[in-house]
C-alpha cells in the first residue's frame, strides 16, 4: 500500500514516520505537505503556555484523559527544552506522560526547541498540520512560557491557556512576559498550596477592566480564571468546559476564521521570507567575496549599504 493511502487510512506508523520525515526536512517534504494540505482544518489547537514547571505536562496528561473519554482522538506537541518527553530529566513526569501512549488515539511527539529563534521548534507548524492532515480532533501544544515564544504558540493556536502557581513572583513576572495578553483561559495550578485564592483575586481584578471593554462590544470574551490541581484531577472538568465554551465563542463570532486568517498569511510569508533567505545565501556565496568587503568597509573604502544594495543587483535580487 502506498504511503500516502496507509496515512490516509489511519497508521499510526505512517504518521510517526512523515513526522519525522517532515521534522528533518528530507528532500520534497513541502511537496508532501501540500498534498496532504487539503486535508488540513478540522483540528482544533490548544495552546498552553507558562513557566517551567507550573504543571503544564500534568495538566496536558489529564486533559488528554478527558479528551479520550470523550472519545476524541488527540495529538500532542511539546516544545520545551526541559521538558520530560525531550531531555529525560525529569523522569517522574516522563513516565507519568507515558502513560498516555497506551490511550488509544493519542499521539506525543516532543520537539527541542533550542536554536531557534522565537522557541517553537522550526518545523512545529508542519507538525500540527501532519497532525490535523490525519484526522485527530484535538492538538495540544506544551511550550515553556518564555519570552517571545508564547506569541508563536499564539499564532497557532485556536485557544490559548496560561498555566499560573501560587508560588510567589509568578502573576508579576508573568505580566511582564506579556503572557496576560496571549491567553483566552487563565490557569492557576497547584491551587493545593497556599496563595492560590490570592492569585485567583489578582488575576481577576487584573482582569476585570479587560472584561469591561469586552462588554462594549458584542463579542467579548469573559476571561476567566480557573482554579485546578492537576496532579490530583481537581477542576479539570470546568477546564474542559471552558475551553469548549470558548471553542464555540470564537466560531459564533468568526473569531476562528479570522485566525486561521492570520495563520494561513504569516504561513505564507513565512514560506517565502525563508526561501528567500535560502537563494540570498547561496548567492552571496556566489557572486560576492564578503571577507574582502568586510575589510573594505573597516578600512573606510566600501559601507555597508551600498555594499548589500550593490550585490543584490549583482546577484539578480534587485
Ligand atoms: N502540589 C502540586 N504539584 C503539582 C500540581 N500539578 C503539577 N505539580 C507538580 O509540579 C511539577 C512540575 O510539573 P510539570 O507538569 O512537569 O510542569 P511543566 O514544566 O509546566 O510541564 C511536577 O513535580 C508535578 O508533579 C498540582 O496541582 N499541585
Ligand atoms: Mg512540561
Amino acid at each position: 500500500m502506498s504511503f500516502f493511502k496507509r496515512f490516509k487510512n489511519k497508521d499510526p506508523v505512517a504518521l510517526s514516520k512523515f513526522i519525522t520525515f517532515v521534522e528533518n526536512q528530507s528532500k520534497d517534504y513541502q511537496k508532501f505537505l501540500s498534498r496532504i494540505y487539503p486535508l488540513t482544518g478540522n483540528a482544533y489547537r490548544i495552546g498552553i503556555t507558562g513557566p517551567p514547571g507550573s504543571g503544564k505536562s500534568t495538566l496536558t496528561d489529564k486533559l488528554v484523559k478527558k479528551l479520550s473519554s470523550e472519545d476524541k482522538s488527540v495529538g500532542i506537541v511539546a516544545v520545551d527544552p526541559t521538558s520530560p518527553f525531550t531531555g529525560g530529566a525529569l523522569l517522574g513526569d516522563r513516565i507519568r506522560m507515558q502513560t498516555l501512549l497506551s490511550l488509544k488515539d493519542v499521539f506525543i511527539r516532543s520537539m527541542a526547541s533550542r536554536g531557534c529563534s522565537g522557541g517553537l521548534a522550526k518545523t512545529t507548524k508542519e507538525v500540527i498540520l501532519v497532525l490535523d492532515a490525519f484526522g485527530k480532533d484535538y492538538i495540544i501544544i506544551e511550550t515553556v512560557g518564555v519570552g517571545q515564544v508564547e506569541l508563536d504558540v499564539v499564532d497557532n493556536c485556536d485557544t490559548t491557556l496560561v498555566v499560573f502557581t501560587p508560588e510567589s513572583g509568578d502573576a508579576i513576572q508573568t505580566m511582564k512576559a506579556g503572557l496576560m495578553e496571549i491567553a483566552d483561559i487563565f490557569v492557576v495550578n497547584k491551587s493545593d498550596r497556599e496563595g492560590a485564592t490570592r492569585l485567583v483575586c489578582e488575576l481577576d481584578s487584573f482582569l476585570d477592566l479587560r472584561r469591561e471593554k469586552g462588554k462594549a462590544s458584542k463579542d467579548g470574551w469573559g476571561f476567566p480564571v480557573i482554579s485546578v490541581q492537576a496532579t490530583h484531577n481537581v477542576g479539570i472538568d470546568s477546564l474542559w468546559e471552558k475551553i469548549k465554551q470558548h471553542k464555540k465563542f470564537i466560531q459564533d463570532n468568526g473569531i476562528l476564521e479570522a485566525k486561521r486568517k492570520v495563520q494561513i498569511r504569516s504561513e505564507i510569508k513565512r514560506l517565502m521570507e525563508n526561501r528567500i533567505k535560502e537563494i540570498t545565501e547561496k548567492r552571496v556565496d556566489e557572486y560576492m567575496d564578503i571577507e574582502e568587503t568586510v575589510k573594505k568597509v573597516l578600512a573606510g573604502e566600501d559601507d555597508p549599504y551600498s555594499a548589500s544594495e550593490r550585490f543584490l543587483k549583482v546577484a539578480k535580487l534587485l
